[in-house]
């Protein structure tokens, strides 16, 4: 009797980090990015067998993975749906030199923008490069479709992308477990400018080439078994992909479907073959319309956005609407939760003792613009903090400032970005400001960690992602190297310091570097300093220890109390106090 095939309950991410491993990959990269992140949190699993790296961004992460597959290593890198713009530029032309052992782009898409700071659909890039695309719908497709996208990279020598979202990424379903096989090639560089080297001479010659690939690529796609027919009633066919087909299946169980997996090049052979099959098409994709316009243009008659939302994330309960709405029925009720209105209102806060809020509260005394970025401390922008005055993307905090500088804003710009996006692209807008004569004063909240993610390494935490000691980069020394000549250190913790030393930059005439630094509490796993307590007969009620919005502090009562189980003793509260109705406790006095 044949052994049963081993299977185990796996997240999408940890799907794909399994198929790398059973496909043989050796390089792995990224930058952390919910809903990526732990795709290459798991692969480190495999460490062995796979190479891999938390790289400073996106691009370089891509650079470097694609480099390892041009010299004939199997390789993977990981990153979130915002991060393929940082490497779009080197996606682009990887799509024309080709690759040589298979390499694929696992990138998650966060519909609904549950943590992200945009809504965008990936598939988008995989037409822009004219590159394929593999969809899966779960776990267990995530894995099969990580293997095949690798197979069909290293056959068509094509970069390939396999487009997850939040709800693959983060849900668990069952995963057949199998053997791993190994790359048979050599990893060796072999010289070939006319291959390797994108000059316009090579280049023309490779853009045909990307033209010929695509169209063999579209044949191979209505062939295979990651696109399917399942032919039910006739009445109505539907044309869908990713975690879409799993509600279509639910909210119409008869209706016939054409579910794509590998669904660019479009396998246009095959939806025509089903379109001529049933009555009527419909259309369901998450985001962007991007099949919907394609079979339009193909001259084939579908519903589809006038049906299905195009913004934000595809539900059971939204699909249920549109296909009321499809069939003239009344729209099915929603079940009214009842919540309490007794509950307190939870707006995001920063931990309790967070260092970004030493630096958001002395920086309150100015009147400074401030130009913010994308970890923790965007929640700066929240009161009681209310710190933040423009967000765009990782890096923009620094270069931002200096374009509303240079564009005359009145008053003193403050740029805040964290260490993690310092490293991933705050360094290149610390260059325009020293070379282009700005003013702006720059604060690197300096937390030892990529906390909004998770608390992933980066090049300035002296690790690396397989566990290895390594230098640690310093970000005073490269402010310096930057031409920054003001550079100076403060410990968020003590107040009158940071106070002192903000005060002191934003009145020098030059452009200066503030790097302030303590570690995140979160990360050690270790409260700060001492609990703190407020004693209710030398406080007087100013209320000025509630405009830290420290979670510990409750301002509910007639007088704000700290939580002991939350203080994490970073002792800001009491330097605020202008009373001293705070002091340290015992932990016996507890
Ligand atoms: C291009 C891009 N890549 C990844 C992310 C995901 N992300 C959000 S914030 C952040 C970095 C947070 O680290 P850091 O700047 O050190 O600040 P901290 O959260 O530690 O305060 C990352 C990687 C993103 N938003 N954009
Ligand atoms: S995780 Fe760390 S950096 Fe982020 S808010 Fe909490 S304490 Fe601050
Ligand atoms: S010491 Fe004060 S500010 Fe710091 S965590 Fe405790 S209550 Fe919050």
């Amino acid at each position: 009797m044949a052994a049963r095939a081993q299977k185990q309950l796996m997240s999408g991410n940890e799907a794909i980090a399994r198929g790398s491993y059973e496909s043989g990959v050796t390089f792995a990269s990224g930058y952390p990015g919910t809903p990526s992140t732990e795709i290459l949190e798991n692969v480190v699993k495999y460490k062995n067998d796979i190479y891999c790296e938390w790289s400073p961004n996106e691009k370089v992460a891509f650079e470097a993975a694609a480099a390892a597959s041009c010299a004939g290593a199997r390789s993977i890198v990981t990153m979130k749906h915002v991060g393929l713009n940082v490497a779009a530029d080197p996606l682009m032309t990887l799509s024309y030199i080709g690759v040589e052992g298979g390499f694929v782009i696992c990138v998650a898409d966060d519909p609904g923008m549950h943590s992200s700071q945009n809504e965008q659909d990936s598939r988008q890039y995989a037409r822009f490069a004219k590159i394929p695309l593999f969809e899966p719908s779960d776990s267990s497709e995530a894995k099969e479709f990580l293997i095949k996208a690798m197979e069909i990279s290293e056959k068509y020598k094509t970069p390939a992308m396999l487009r997850s979202t939040t709800r693959i990424s983060h849900s668990c379903s069952l995963v057949e477990i199998a053997e791993r096989k190994e790359n048979p090639k050599k990893i060796a560089f072999e010289k070939n400018p006319q291959r390797f080297v994108p000059v316009p001479i090579y280049g023309r010659e490779m853009r045909k080439n990307v033209e010929q690939r695509l169209k063999d690529m579209a044949d191979e796609a209505c062939e295979s078994e990651l696109n399917r027919i399942e032919w039910r009633d006739k009445s109505l066919g539907i044309i869908s992909c990713s975690i879409a087909y799993q509600y279509v299946r639910e909210v119409w169980p008869d209706a016939s479907v054409l579910k794509l997996g590998f669904s660019y090049p479009f396998p246009d052979k095959l939806i025509r073959e089903f379109a001529a099959g049933v009555k009527k098409v419909l259309v369901v994709e998450e985001l962007d319309d991007i099949l919907e316009e394609h079979i339009r243009a193909m001259d084939i008659k579908c519903l589809g956005r006038e049906f299905v939302p195009g913004i934000g994330e595809l539900s059971i309960s939204t699909l249920q609407k549109s296909r009321a709405k499809m069939e003239g029925k009344e729209l099915p009720q929603e079940k009214i939760l009842k919540y309490s209105d007794q509950l307190p209102a939870r707006p995001p806060v920063l931990c309790p003792g967070c260092p970004h809020r030493g630096i958001f509260f002395a920086l309150a005394k100015h009147d400074v613009v401030v130009t913010g970025d994308i970890g923790c401390y965007s929640l700066g922008t929240f009161k009681p903090l209310n710190r933040l005055d423009i967000i765009l993307c990782m890096g923009g905090g620094i270069s931002m400032a200096h374009g509303l500088d240079k564009a005359g804003e009145k008053k003193k710009v403050v740029g805040i970005v964290g260490d993690s996006t310092f490293f991933h692209s705050g360094i290149t807008g610390l260059l325009d400001i020293a070379y282009n004569k700005g003013k702006s004063t720059i604060i690197v909240v300096d937390n030892r960690t990529t906390a909004m993610t998770g608390h992933q390494d980066h090049p300035g935490t002296g690790r690396t992602l397989m566990g290895e000691k390594t230098k640690a980069i310093s970000i005073q020394e490269i402010g310096k190297a930057c031409g920054i000549e003001r550079v100076v250190t403060v410990y968020p913790y003590d107040m009158e310091k940071t106070q002192k030393a903000i005060d002191d930059e934003l009145n020098a005439d030059e452009p200066s570097l503030i790097v302030s630094y303590a570690p995140c509490p979160l990360r050690e796993r270790k409260r700060v300093g001492q609990i703190r307590l407020i004693d209710a007969k030398l406080c007087k009620n100013c209320k000025m220890c509630l405009k830290l919005g420290c979670p510990a502090i409750n301002g509910a009562g007639e007088k704000p109390v700290i939580d002991n189980l939350m203080c994490s003793g970073c002792g800001l509260c009491q330097q605020v106090c202008p009373f001293d109705a705070i002091s340290t406790v015992e932990e016996e006095q507890l």
